[in-house]
């Protein structure tokens, strides 16, 4: 690892983690600003990309393809589905998947285009460093299915309708899109979010009263995996 990438959706997301670099230089690009910095001798470069799917995909391409990052770690908060995550607790990501692309009119599954596949990876190696981190702090941390789509879910149908065709344990609006990016361009990448409301109509309630906790959870211990990493 040369130089690493660390992402977030909204500024809350970003905030906790910034308070950890040193040299903080910040430059403007693509209608975005990307804050250079070190943390140790590590080059590393933060960004929140502003919300949804096209947004992180012109964030996570630009840190790669403009800032050279060869890693690329996702902090922020999700919507739990998983009834064993409460608000505040971890999840790691192991898939992803776009809940909202839908051509089920031609017979393909949700999620699915051709040449593409409902889910894409995460790296496994970073996945299982997440998951040594939390043993090694008695942190409790699920490795699941994130669902992705441009819509912030505060529905029991539409949270049932994601987690029966997805399997999925959280959700979201940026991770599958992010992952989309890495996995075609080759760089290992981390989805990591922690809970800020259960995706039923009580979450736009809870996500303004816990964004800003469990935003600092996820940057907490994102921390400790580059610790890990730089080891
Ligand atoms: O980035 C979006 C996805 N995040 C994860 C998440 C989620 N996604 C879907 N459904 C759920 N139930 C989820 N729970 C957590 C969080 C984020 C959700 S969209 C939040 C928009 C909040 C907002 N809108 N306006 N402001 C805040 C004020 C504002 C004004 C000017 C500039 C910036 C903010």
């Amino acid at each position: 690892m040369t130089k690493l990438a660390i992402m977030g959706a909204m500024q809350e997301e970003i905030t906790p983690l910034l308070e950890y670099f040193t040299n903080i230089n910040i430059v403007e690009y693509a209608n975005n600003k990307y804050y250079e910095a070190k943390y140790g001798d590590l080059d590393v470069v933060v960004a929140y990309s502003k919300i949804g799917k096209v947004f992180s995909t012109l964030t996570a391409t630009t840190l790669i393809e403009h800032f050279g990052c060869d890693t690329l770690l996702f902090s922020g908060v999700a919507g739990g589905i998983n009834p064993q995550l409460k608000i505040g607790d971890l999840i790691v990501a192991n898939k992803l998947s776009q809940h909202d692309l839908d051509i089920t009119a031609f017979g393909h599954p949700f999620g699915y285009v051709p040449e593409g596949s409902v889910y894409v990876p995460t790296n496994e190696k970073l996945k299982n460093i997440a998951l040594e981190v939390a043993k090694e702090n008695n942190i409790k941390i699920i490795e699941g299915i994130i669902a992705t789509g441009d819509q912030f879910v505060a529905d029991e149908k539409r949270k049932e309708f994601i987690s029966s065709t997805f399997d999925a344990d959280a959700l979201e609006m940026e991770g599958a899109s992010v992952a989309v990016v890495c996995d075609a361009l080759n760089v290992p990448c981390l989805i990591l979010r922690a809970i800020s409301d259960t995706a039923d109509m009580d979450a736009g309630f809870n996500f303004d009263e816990f964004l800003e906790t469990s935003a600092q959870n996820s940057a907490n211990f994102l921390i400790k995996i580059i610790n890990k990493l730089i080891k």
